[in-house]
């Protein structure tokens, strides 16, 4: 009988979060989520799978919780999910977000390193280190430069994860992902704030949707489909680091026009560019080269940027119909 594997994830609560963990149990993994201690514990994204993972106390803010997890768990693979992701709080709050998404890699890779350094590491690494994009489409070797202060930690989330590899031999692999949407994406974010006001628009709970620039471009894929990738990424011969993308871009614009369209909408009738969205420095236009995955890891996205759209729509409509 061959021993289960087991994977902890940190970040479980979050977007990704919950496709992975629902990924693994499907492959036959004993999942462990890591959560942080807060007034109100946030397991909605869980609701499918609460009753088959366990779930332990932990923050990226303190070594001693991680040490303590990784020892009691035992792992065999860990996934880091976790971060202060939101990249407008980002400029509000640029030390807590260095101490979570960059230092709190540190102390996760050395936890790993002390308790056992054959676990496998994957670090969530974002296609925000590009920033002011340097050749299209970006590759594994596009230099970064990155544009916020969440750009500047994961820049460095990255660069730790390398370094803990060729310093002592671990297999951490850092998966540089582009923009990945679905239903369950938190409401802050671009792509759920058009998708969810576009169901109250429709059921007349609101006139106007205001945004920020809509002329900015991104790769979106869906989260389902990159969850698998960060599987691939620790399940190779050699830890390597990977891009994660469509290959297409859309502007924001674009989604707008194709969402309220399914709503059966007009997006001009409702869209209001407003100056508060803006960012003091934006990340233009993103759109990755996923060669390398395709052909190294056998990965690629199967869901399309309209199919993404129109789930995301779909989604909230159910939902909001559901409420009235
Ligand atoms: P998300 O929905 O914002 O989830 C972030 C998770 O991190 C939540 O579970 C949150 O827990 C947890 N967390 C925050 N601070 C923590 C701390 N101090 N200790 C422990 N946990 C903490 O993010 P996501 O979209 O799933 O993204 C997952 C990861 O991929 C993130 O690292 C993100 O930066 C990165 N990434 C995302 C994308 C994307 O397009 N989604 C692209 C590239 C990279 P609470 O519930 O307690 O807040
Ligand atoms: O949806 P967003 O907030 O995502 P952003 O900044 O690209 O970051 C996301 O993807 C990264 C991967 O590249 C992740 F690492 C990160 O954790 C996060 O998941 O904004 C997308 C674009 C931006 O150019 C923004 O300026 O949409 C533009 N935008 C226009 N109006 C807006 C708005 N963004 C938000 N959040 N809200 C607006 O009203």
């Amino acid at each position: 009988m061959t021993t289960p594997k087991r994977a902890l994830i940190t970040g479980i609560t979050g977007q990704d979060g919950s496709y992975l963990a629902e990924f693994l149990l499907q492959n036959g993994y004993e999942v462990a989520g890591m959560v942080r201690r807060t007034s109100g514990l946030n397991l909605e994204r869980l609701g499918g799978v609460l009753d088959r993972i366990k779930i332990v106390s932990g923050d990226l803010l303190d070594v001693a919780s991680l040490v303590d997890v990784v020892k009691n768990f035992a792992p065999t693979e860990v996934y880091n999910l976790a971060a202060q992701s939101f990249v407008t709080t980002s400029w509000n709050q640029p030390e807590f977000t260095a101490d979570v998404t960059a230092l709190g890699v540190t102390r996760l890779l050395d936890a790993v390193r002390i308790v056992n350094p054959e676990v496998r590491f994957y670090q969530a690494s974002s296609s925000e280190m590009f920033g002011k994009v340097r050749e299209v489409p970006q590759n594994e070797l596009t230099p970064f430069h990155p544009r916020s202060p969440y750009g500047v930690a994961k820049v460095y989330g990255h660069w730790i994860t390398v370094n803990y590899r060729e310093s002592f031999d671990m297999y951490a692999c850092s998966g540089i992902l582009f923009n990945h949407e679905s239903p369950r994406r938190g409401l802050e974010f671009v792509t759920r704030k058009i998708s969810h006001q576009v169901a109250r628009i429709k059921f007349g709970l609101a006139k106007e949707l205001r945004l920020g620039n809509l002329d900015a471009k991104r790769d979106w894929g869906f989260a389902g489909d990159y969850v698998k990738a960060m599987w691939l990424m620790l399940n190779q011969d050699r830890p390597e680091d990977y891009v994660i993308a469509t290959g297409e871009t859309h502007s924001v614009r674009e989604f707008c026009e194709i969402a309220f369209a399914r709503a059966g909408l007009n997006y001009e009738n409702h869209v209001i560019v407003d100056e508060q969205f803006f960012r003091p420095a934006e990340v233009d236009l993103l759109i990755g080269d996923p060669k390398k995955a395709n052909d190294g890891l056998g990965w690629k996205t199967e869901v399309s940027f309209v199919e993404l759209v129109e789930m995301m729509v779909d989604s909230d409509i159910k939902d909001c119909s559901g409420r009235l």
